[in-house]
């Protein structure tokens, strides 16, 4: 049986985060060069908003949910820009020999208080014996009791992992892991190459948001949302994906650079 390999690409590699709706070519073109030579037979991509979603979903208030009706483009807008960003990605892909489909989480997904409570995989999986693979990304969506709001990637990718049996999860960032403080504002930080999901949870309440605009909490909102898949055995990896040829090696599963999240039996990369 082939490995399950889930890959999150961070809006703040594959978009010019403090330049909105500005996308990262150089980096999107590569990173599906990576992808396509990595012989991962069954991947998921799950993206980032970066300049595509955040900035929008802050202007339009999105994360809060419904308050008043001038909201509603911006649901539209946020989720139409999403859309942009994903095509950018899927046709990347494309173009590179990946068989890529995009997977709308507005379609799919729906959130009470802003956590997952249904999510519709059939698609995903059936595309995924099928030997394509599905490209998602953090969105706006419909929320049971706000109405709506924002679903981040981490959170989605945390849910597919578990509800998939994921082997791993690769978490491709613009940094090189997981510091003991922001590595973009203290140009002493220490990278951190292996932590037990329990110590993460310690660790939590000290770690730092995001350098950009980020509605859904920088580090500190996607470590917290990695703790669940790594209690259940799910190793999670971070890796640079700024740095030409780690994504591809974290894909292949080769020793690099980066930040292993696991349990303390399951601590070999
Ligand atoms: P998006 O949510 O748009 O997909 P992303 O997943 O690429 O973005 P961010 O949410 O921007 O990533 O989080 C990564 C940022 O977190 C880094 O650029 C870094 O500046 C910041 N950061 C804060 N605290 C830490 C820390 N302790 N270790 C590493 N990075 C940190
Ligand atoms: O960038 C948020 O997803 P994330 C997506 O993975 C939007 O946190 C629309 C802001």
């Amino acid at each position: 049986m082939s490995e399950l390999v889930l890959l999150k690409l961070g809006g703040s590699v594959i978009t010019l985060k403090d330049r909105p709706l500005r996308a990262n070519m150089r980096a999107i073109e590569r990173l599906s060069t990576e992808i396509s030579k990595s012989g991962v037979k069954k991947l998921v991509i799950v993206h980032g908003g970066g300049s595509y979603g955040h900035p929008l979903a802050k202007k339009y208030s999105l994360v809060e949910g419904f308050r008043n009706a001038s909201q509603l483009r911006g649901v539209c807008e946020t989720h139409l820009a999403m859309l942009t960003l994903n095509r950018l990605i899927v046709e990347a892909l494309l173009e590179r020999g990946v068989a890529a489909a995009p997977v709308s989480p507005l379609s799919c997904a729906v959130t009470r208080r802003g956590r997952l409570v249904r999510l519709e995989l059939s698609p995903v999986k059936q595309l995924l014996d099928l030997g394509v693979v599905p490209v998602l990304f953090g969105d706006v969506v419909m929320d049971e009791e706000l109405g709506f709001t924002i679903l981040s990637g981490d959170q989605l990718i945390a849910a597919l992992s578990m509800e998939l049996n994921a082997d791993r999860i690769v978490l491709g960032l613009d940094v090189d892991g997981l510091c003991d403080k922001d590595p973009k504002q203290h140009p002493d930080a220490e990278l951190i190459e292996e932590i037990s999901p329990e110590e993460l949870e310690r660790l939590l309440p000290g770690l730092g948001g995001s350098g950009g605009i980020d509605v859904t909490g920088g580090m500190r909102g996607k470590m917290a949302e990695m703790l669940a898949p790594a209690k259940r055995g799910i190793p999670v990896f971070l890796v640079n994906a700024a740095k030409p040829g780690l994504v591809l090696k974290a894909l292949r599963g080769e020793s690099t650079p980066g930040t292993l999240i696991a349990c303390e039996g399951r601590r070999s990369r």
